[in-house]
C-alpha cells in the first residue's frame, strides 16, 4: 500500500462550433490515438461523453454539448440556460471554427454565451489545408478581437496538422485532478463499481464521519497479473480538503493501510482471487461539482 499524491491533470472539454466545422473529425483523429468511444455508455440528456484521452499525465474527456451546436435554431431560454451551464461546468471549451467559411452569425451567437462564463475558451481554426496562409492571418486577426480567447490554434483535424499541439495546450490547460476513467480498459465494468464502494465503505467506516460523505474512491486500474491468481487493483481516493487527506492517510498511513487491508478482503471475496491494492489519496477540490458528470458513469455524492 502506498499514500502520497500522483500529479495528475484531468478534466472536461466541450467541443462546440456550428455544424460540420469539423467536431467529429477531430475527436475521431484523437481516437486514432488511445481514445475510447463512450456513445455506448449510459447518457444524461445534457452531456454525453463522447471519447477519453487518457496520456501519461492527464486525461481528457471530451463530453458534447446539445443545443448549442445549432445556434441557428431558435433555441428557447431553457436550452441557453443549459448550454451555459454545461460551459461553466467544464474546464475548457473548444470553440471551433470552419477557416474556409470565416465568421457567421451562429459564431456571433456562441461567442455572446461565452461572455458569461469564465471558463477559459480554445478558438480552434480547423480546415487550415483547404485555405493560404495569408487568409490564416486574416483571420486570427478577425477573431482575437471577438473574445479573449486563451489560445489560438489553426489545425486540420483530416489531414492531422498541428492536432498533437492542440492535445499539448489541452493538457497545460487542465486542473490537476484524479483519472475518472480507466486507461486500460473501458468496458463499463460493474466490478469495478462494487470496488470502489468497498473501498469507500472502509474509508468512511474508519475515519468516523470526519470525512463527510463527499469522498469519492475511482479506480485507475483492475487488471489480472498474467500467469498468477492475483488481481492488481490501484484506486485513489478523492477528498475535497488537505485536512481531509491528513485523516484518511492517518498517521505514518497507518489509517490508509487499514482501510486498504480492509477493503482488500472484501474485494478478495468478491472477486475468489488474491487481490493486491494500491491506494492513493488525492485532495480535488470542488470535485463535487462535476459530479453531474460521474454520477452516470456509477459514481455518487
Ligand atoms: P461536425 O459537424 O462539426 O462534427 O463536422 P464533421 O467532423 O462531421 O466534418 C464535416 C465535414 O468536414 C466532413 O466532410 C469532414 O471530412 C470535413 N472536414 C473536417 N475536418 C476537416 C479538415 O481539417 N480539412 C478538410 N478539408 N475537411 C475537413
Ligand atoms: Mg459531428
Ligand atoms: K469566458
Amino acid at each position: 500500500m502506498a499514500g502520497g499524491e500522483r500529479e495528475f491533470k484531468s478534466g472536461f472539454i466541450s467541443i462546440i462550433g456550428r455544424p460540420n466545422v469539423g467536431k467529429s473529425t477531430f475527436l475521431n483523429r484523437v481516437i486514432g490515438q488511445k481514445i475510447a468511444i463512450m456513445s455506448d455508455k449510459p447518457q444524461t440528456t445534457r452531456n454525453k461523453v463522447q471519447g477519453v484521452l487518457t496520456t501519461d499525465d492527464a486525461q481528457m474527456v471530451f463530453i458534447d454539448t446539445p443545443g448549442i451546436h445549432k445556434p441557428k435554431h431558435k433555441l428557447g431560454d431553457f436550452m441557453i440556460k443549459l448550454a451555459i451551464n454545461t460551459f461553466r461546468e467544464v474546464d475548457l471549451i473548444l470553440f471551433m471554427i470552419n477557416a474556409e467559411e470565416g465568421y457567421g452569425r451562429g459564431d456571433e451567437f456562441i461567442i455572446e454565451q461565452l461572455k458569461n462564463v469564465k471558463t477559459p475558451v480554445f478558438l480552434v481554426i480547423n480546415k487550415i489545408d483547404q485555405i493560404h496562409p495569408d487568409q490564416l492571418i486574416v483571420l486570427i486577426e478577425q477573431y482575437k478581437d471577438m473574445y479573449p480567447f486563451k489560445e489560438i490554434i489553426p489545425i486540420s483535424a483530416l489531414e492531422g496538422n498541428n492536432v498533437e499541439r492542440l492535445i499539448q495546450q489541452i493538457q497545460e490547460c487542465l486542473p490537476e485532478g484524479p483519472q475518472y476513467y480507466p486507461s486500460d480498459q473501458v468496458t463499463d465494468h460493474p466490478e469495478r463499481f462494487i470496488v470502489s464502494e468497498l473501498i469507500r465503505e472502509k474509508a468512511l467506516h474508519l475515519t468516523r464521519e470526519e470525512v463527510p460523505h463527499s469522498i469519492a474512491v475511482v479506480i485507475d486500474q483492475m487488471k489480472q497479473e498474467e500467469n498468477k491468481d492475483l488481481i492488481h487493483v490501484m484506486a485513489t481516493i478523492v477528498v475535497e480538503r488537505d485536512s481531509q487527506k491528513g485523516i484518511v492517510i492517518g498517521k505514518q498511513g497507518k489509517m490508509l493501510k487499514e482501510i486498504g487491508q480492509r477493503a482488500r478482503r472484501d474485494i478478495e471475496n468478491l472477486l475468489g482471487s488474491k487481490v493486491f491494492l494500491e491506494l492513493w489519496v488525492k485532495v480535488q477540490k470542488d470535485w463535487r461539482n462535476k459530479s453531474t458528470y460521474l454520477r452516470d458513469f456509477g459514481f455518487r455524492d
